[in-house]
């Protein structure tokens, strides 16, 4: 017998089928409308995580001074944690101690943890991954169309779009399911544009591949909507009827003429006029991923680029539009219940007094009982162990570790603390450096809700039965609420927490109230607000778009005669995130980071393919095998982040409005190693095919 579930991994949330309750085996899943039975090699191999050596099974304390992890029972591990908190909280208050939540946690799990955090621990200190993943867009998405919803329409729509614009997206390697719209758009005979500094195997399917200076796509679509106006492609009547703020828009983009683009972006006049004419008169969807928005200005680039769309009169028809490629497995749900610091269920925010009485009313609390907006992610994290920040942390569903920006400082500020406690299937990096690891269910040994890229709410079913010795997130939860002696109940059966959900949610922007696990098994994926959002008004009170004036103002660093080149970061396909999980599948290809480069740069500091490079900027330095391409900006090199060590090069430098950190570009050297290094050749070759 089998069961029909989904990934553990990304955002597609791809269905797939699993028989074989102890030793799973993965097959397809037809009907469902995502990925048709199509799945990427992480989806296949994703059984290969179940029963490994490496699963934790029983939780786990380490004794400060040794070093030494012992195991203990669960009663014993909960009472340690719930003393723990109530000493950090006797000696500075709730807010001394923090909840790091993630974005591939159930809508369950997200919805759970914020109100854990709220209520049982009374903490204004909540934040999660997500921050560092979509937050850019889901601020511009506030601010442009009163809403945030990663793509407003189905996946599917993209092949009946003209003009495909893909900004900072490498989806064939990131969601390669979804490259076959790709392939159906142009054979229909639409165009795909690719603005990627690297030509990747997504940009190899585009009809025109613009390969800027990474930190540029603001100015790039700043020059874009200049010629747009020249050539008068913008739709005045869309604009004038559906959107305000357009006079400054066209006023701002004014002085960005084609030449002075070129001097910024490094994309010649001619290739943005020939963009500028693929786009003139026909139906343009523009989609952003974290290529665009991981920048200190990912916000205000976001923005740009939805008014291109804007302008030309795109948003809400059918086919066309703007949208962005979410990323985590509940990228869009992980935000939308109560996880962000600033944020109560369905998208309402925590500084709004309505949102507050009713969210108040459904836990059973008073409203001034529940703590205001909190630190945004890294704010968070380079807070601990301070004198004013947390001095106890909870990690759900996050390898800090790895994935955090400047991370050798991060994980010094985790080893300040005086208590951190992990929840996790492995001993990822973030893990062993707890003082208790509290081992979980994973994926489908349990069910839950997660919201796809198009905001379709999927239910992960469970499908297998999981190791003995764990325990839900959601039984961890209720564990410490009532070892805290909270009153407010914590239910650990997910269908039960989903119909609370349900209720806190009822009257917000993201509203669940509607969706049940029985309607999502029928329909395969219910759409919270509908299938399409836009078409007749946007979701401000007076139902029109806000097109903003926004400025380029680059990175936060730019090259100098030390460090002279750029530094960008991002995913290979066989490697999922931090690699807590990926790495630790055998039947995936481990190959270790590589420093990908062009041939001149590795020809100007003398290293061949192979060999290895050291990249240092101003927060660290990694040393790796270099991956030597004529694919990149002869300016640029990438690493890949799925290993530790490119965030200990990354810079902190956050986004204003949405706290993203610059994870796309800083400012770098590379070189041969330094001759001390070169003695432990322990570096591997990368496989040709990394
Ligand atoms: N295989 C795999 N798939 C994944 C994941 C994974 O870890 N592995 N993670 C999932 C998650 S959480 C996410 S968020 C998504 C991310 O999905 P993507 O956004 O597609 O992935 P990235 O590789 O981070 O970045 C995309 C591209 O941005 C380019 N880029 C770098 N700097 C710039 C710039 O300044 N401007 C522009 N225009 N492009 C730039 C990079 O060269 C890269 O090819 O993937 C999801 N899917
Ligand atoms: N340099 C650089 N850094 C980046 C990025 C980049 O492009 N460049 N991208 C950023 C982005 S977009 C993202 S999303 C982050 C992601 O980076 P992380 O936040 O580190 O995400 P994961 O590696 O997915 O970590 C998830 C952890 O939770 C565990 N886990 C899985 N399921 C569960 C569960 O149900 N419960 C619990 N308790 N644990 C579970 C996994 O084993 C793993 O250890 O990285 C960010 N960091
Ligand atoms: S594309 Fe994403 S959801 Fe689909 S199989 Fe691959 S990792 Fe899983
Ligand atoms: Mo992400």
């Amino acid at each position: 017998m089998s069961t029909a579930t989904h990934c553990p991994y990304c955002s597609l949330q791809c269905g797939m089928k699993l028989a074989g309750r102890r030793t799973p085996e993965v097959s397809t899943w037809e009907e469902f409308p995502v990925n048709q039975g199509a799945l990427c090699r992480k989806g296949w191999a994703a059984a290969g995580l179940y029963g490994g050596r490496e699963r934790l099974t029983s939780p786990l304390v380490r004794d400060r001074e040794t070093g030494e992890w012992s195991a203990v029972s669960w009663d014993d591990a909960l009472d340690r944690v719930a003393d723990g908190i109530r000493a950090a909280q006797a000696a500075g208050g709730p807010d001394r101690v923090a909840v790091f939540g993630g974005g591939g946690l159930t809508n369950e799990k997200a919805y759970a943890l914020g109100k854990f955090a709220r209520v049982a621990l009374g903490t204004s200190q909540i934040d999660y991954n997500g921050r560092w993943c979509m937050s850019s867009a889901a601020s511009a998405g506030i601010r442009a169309f009163g809403l945030d919803r990663g793509l407003p329409f189905p996946l599917a729509d993209v092949e009946e779009t003209d003009v495909l614009v893909l900004v900072g997206s490498n989806l064939a390697e990131t969601m390669p399911p979804a490259a076959r719209h790709l392939d159906r758009l142009r054979e229909r005979g639409g165009k795909v544009v690719v603005v990627d500094p690297r030509r990747t195997p997504t940009a190899d399917r585009a009809d025109l591949h613009l390969q800027p200076v990474p930190g540029t796509d603001l100015a790039l679509a700043l020059g874009l909507l200049h010629l747009l106006v020249a050539a008068g492609a913008v739709d005045t009547t869309y604009v004038t009827e559906r959107t305000t703020g357009w006079e400054d828009v066209r006023d701002s983009v004014a002085s960005w003429w084609p030449e002075r683009v070129e001097r910024v972006t490094g994309i010649e006049a001619h290739e943005l006029r020939a963009l500028a004419a693929m786009l003139t008169g026909r139906k343009v969807m523009v989609l952003t991923a974290r290529g665009a928005e991981q920048h200190s200005t990912g916000s205000d680039t976001v923005l740009a680029w939805i008014n291109v769309a804007l302008a030309l009169g795109m948003v809400g028809r059918r086919g066309a539009g703007y949208g962005c490629l979410t990323g985590q497995g509940n990228g869009q749900g992980g935000r939308e219940h109560g996880q962000k610091a600033d944020q109560l269920p369905g998208y309402r925010r925590i500084d709004d007094p309505a949102a507050r009485a009713h969210v108040a009313g459904v836990w059973g609390i008073d409203p001034d009982e529940l703590p205001g907006p909190g630190r945004s992610a890294y704010e968070l994290l380079d807070a601990l162990g301070t004198p004013d920040g947390p001095s106890a942390l909870l990690v759900l569903g996050s390898n800090i570790v790895v994935s955090a920006p400047r991370a050798t400082h991060v994980t010094s500020r985790l080893e300040a603390l005086d208590l951190l406690v992990v929840c996790d299937l492995v001993m990822s990096e973030t893990a062993a450096l707890a003082d208790v690891v509290l081992p979980v269910t994973q994926w489908a040994e349990e069910t839950g809700t997660m919201t796809n890229l198009e905001g379709r709410v999927v239910l992960r079913q469970r499908a297998i039965t999981a190791p003995s010795g764990v325990r839900s997130d959601l039984d961890v939860l209720a564990g410490l609420a009532e070892r805290l002696g909270s009153t407010a109940s914590f239910p650990t059966d997910p269908e039960e927490v989903f119909a609370e959900l349900g209720r806190a949610s009822a009257g917000g922007p993201a509203d669940y109230s509607a969706i049940t696990y029985d309607r999502i098994r029928d329909e395969h994926g219910v759409f919270w607000g509908g299938e399409r959002l836009f078409a007749e008004s946007f979701a401000h009170p007076d139902g029109r778009a806000r097109m903003y004036a926004v400025e380029h103002r680059g990175a936060a660093e730019q090259p100098c005669a030390d460090y002279p080149v750029h530094l960008t970061t991002g995913r290979v396909l066989a490697q999922y995130q931090s690699g807590a999980q990926t790495r630790r599948t055998r039947s995936l290809p481990d190959d270790g980071p590589f420093v990908e480069l062009h041939p001149l740069l590795a020809g100007r500091i003398g290293v061949g393919p192979g060999d290895a490079v050291r990249v240092a900027t101003r927060r660290g330095e990694m040393t790796a095998p270099a991956k030597v391409v004529p694919t990149i900006r002869p300016d640029t090199v990438f690493v890949p982040f799925h290993w530790v060590g490119a965030n200990r090069l990354t810079n902190d430098a956050l986004d204003p409005a949405s706290r993203m950190p610059e994870f796309k570009v800083c400012a770098a050297s590379v070189s041969p190693p330094l001759v001390e290094q070169r003695a432990p050749a322990s570096v591997s070759k990368p496989r040709s095919s990394a």
